[in-house]
């Protein structure tokens, strides 16, 4: 079958990527882009219009896929969320902590969408979710808001505390076990 590439700027998330997809020995390759993303309240919404935008420009041939993920706060009335790469690049995880330092309501979701273009006709859009709480502070290493997010069912320990066991729990990780059994079904 056809290499599956996926669209992103992010190198965290091509590593997580290309694992899981390792696991099922799919190959996977990193077209290292940044692509114009319409800012939306949905992340489904965003990626639809971006995989269409591509699809446009012609300028990646199918199959490949774009994701985009957020992170919702709820005390915070689901800030960041779509806006989530920005506000990580100007607060960062401390500036969360910060905003949330009054909070006793710590509930959080992750959210990944994906839009998968497998040929010309077809887009498949998946979401993967994952519920947890935000800690008091920071703990473990990772990438991004890691070290603030511990996802419900593991422990009490945060994303960056879980290492590559981050997969198992991850909003990301719900997404693409979806996508490869989308992918598996279309071209095996
Ligand atoms: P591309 O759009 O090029 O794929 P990006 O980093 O801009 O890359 P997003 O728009 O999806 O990607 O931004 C989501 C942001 O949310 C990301 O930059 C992180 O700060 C954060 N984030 C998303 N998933 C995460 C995860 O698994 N762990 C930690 N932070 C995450």
């Amino acid at each position: 079958m056809a290499d599956i590439r996926f669209v992103t700027s992010n190198e965290h998330k091509f590593e997580e990527i290309r694992r899981m997809f390792k696991k099922r020995k799919i190959n996977v390759l990193w077209i290292r882009a940044r692509y114009e993303e319409p800012r939306g309240d949905a992340n489904r919404e965003i990626v639809l219009k971006s995989a269409h935008t591509l699809i446009k420009e012609n300028a990646i041939d199918p199959p490949f896929f774009v994701e985009d993920s957020g992170l919702f706060i709820r005390c915070l009335g689901g800030f960041p969320g779509p806006y989530s790469s920005y506000v990580f690049r100007k607060i960062g995880c401390k500036g969360i902590l910060r905003l949330m330092s009054n909070e006793v309501d710590r509930s959080a979701e992750f959210v990944s969408s994906i839009a998968f273009v497998a040929d010309s006709r077809r887009i498949f859009v998946i979401e993967g979710r994952v519920h947890g709480t935000i800690p008091q502070s920071m703990r473990g290493e990772g990438w991004g808001f890691d070290p603030i997010f511990q996802p419900h069912g593991a422990g009490g320990l945060t994303f960056g505390e879980l290492g590559k066991h981050k997969d198992r729990f991850s909003h990301r990780g719900r997404a693409v076990g979806k996508l490869i059994s989308i992918i598996e079904s279309l071209f095996y």
